[in-house]
């Protein structure tokens, strides 16, 4: 029988990035072992803060047409305390996101079974979202710049832009999301109050969206109420559809009381097919912890998983969140989840269970 050939890059990336995703290879090469019936042929690519320190270069621009011909990228973290956060953020995950078509940026979030939400009133089946964050546009759009710089007057202008096609298209797609799931609930984040043009548009376009999804229940957040909402009435949620920014920054407090931001993965969609997407942990490079081996390897393993579903894959996915799972059940934990396991401590218990 002939092996399904999958074409993967990874990009470690910087800091805890690299050692996550070299402890995900682990994991799916075990995988193929057992299932024999896929083969992840791996190419890694060195784009990271420490490199680009020596090369002045994060992607070098020869690199686009062979990165478009991958079936997935799987990528780390970026961020280094060596190279500005914006140089590192606009150099190397931004334009992957945008320029391999990665509109959606899709969040699930669930507390795991064994681990407990910091929210002491809510069990975990109360806490089961998805997020659906817009990837291409809006606050993260690049448009601005500075005058009358080193003067009492500089000028800093942060232009957030909306495009109907981006905003339909992502509201299609959480429709879609919130259809697929059993609650069919959809509720759309928003600042509409204060930011009254672009976010206005976003009201307008998820009421037109939603007369073709009569069947999914909908409602409308500001993000500060949001925030509120999230702690004090988890289980009145389901799948959330929201800007760049508001989706994620509200992820980030979403892993968070899911458990911990170490076990909170996502997937970068190019929903056409045409280009790769891309699986990556929700948390970044945390420096502070880079090189102790102790780093969650949790959201990078289910970022994996993701990353097989998408390729087709949902048995080797399942058996991989089985595992994923079998392993938050037991006591091996990273110090994120008030444990004392290392990260080669839960890599060898999920590869066990993916073994056994
Ligand atoms: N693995 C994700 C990562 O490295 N995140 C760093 C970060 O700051 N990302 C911002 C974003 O996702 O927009």
């Amino acid at each position: 029988m002939s092996l399904r050939q999958h074409k993967i890059a990874t990009i470690p990336g910087d800091g805890i990035g690299v050692e996550v995703v070299d402890a995900t290879l682990k994991v799916l090469q075990a995988l193929q072992d057992m299932h024999q019936t896929f083969t992840l042929n791996i190419e890694p690519l060195d784009w990271s803060s420490k490199n680009y320190l020596i090369t002045g270069t994060y992607i070098p621009e020869s690199a686009w047409p062979k990165l478009k011909a991958y079936d997935a990228i799987l990528f780390g973290a970026v961020g280094s305390p060596d190279v500005p956060d914006d140089i590192s953020l606009w150099k190397l995950i931004l334009p992957l996101r945008k320029r391999l078509n990665q509109y959606i940026n899709l969040r699930p979030i669930r507390v795991l079974p064994g681990l407990s939400s910091p929210l002491k009133s809510c069990a975990p089946d109360q806490l089961d979202w998805v997020i659906v964050r817009e990837n291409s546009e809006g606050e993260y759009a690049g448009q601005g710049g500075v005058s009358h710089e080193d003067t009492p007057y500089t000028i800093a202008n942060e232009v957030a832009v909306f495009t109907r096609t981006a905003i339909e298209r992502t509201m299609r797609f959480a429709f879609e999301v919130a259809d697929s799931r059993h609650r069919k609930k959809l509720t759309m984040v928003t600042k509409s109050n204060a930011q009254r043009f672009g976010l206005v548009l976003w009201d307008q376009i998820f009421y037109e969206v939603a007369k073709d999804y009569p069947q999914v229940e909908t409602d409308r957040m500001l993000v500060d109420a949001m925030t509120v909402r999230m702690v004090l009435k988890p289980q009145s949620l389901d799948t959330v559809v929201a800007t760049n920014l508001h989706g994620d920054i509200l992820s980030d407090l979403a892993a968070a009381l899911a458990g911990s931001i170490g076990v909170a993965p996502s997937s970068n969609l190019d929903p056409t097919r045409k280009f790769p997407s891309m699986f990556e942990p929700i948390h970044g490079s945390a420096p502070d912890i880079a090189g102790m081996g102790i780093a969650n390897p949790l959201a990078t393993f289910w970022s994996a998983a993701e990353m097989l579903r998408w390729l087709g894959e949902g048995d080797a996915a399942d058996h991989l969140m089985r595992a994923i799972e079998e392993t938050t059940q037991s006591d091996v934990r990273t110090p994120d989840l008030q444990g004392s396991a290392t990260m080669m401590d839960v890599t060898n218990k999920v590869i066990w269970a993916i073994q056994n």
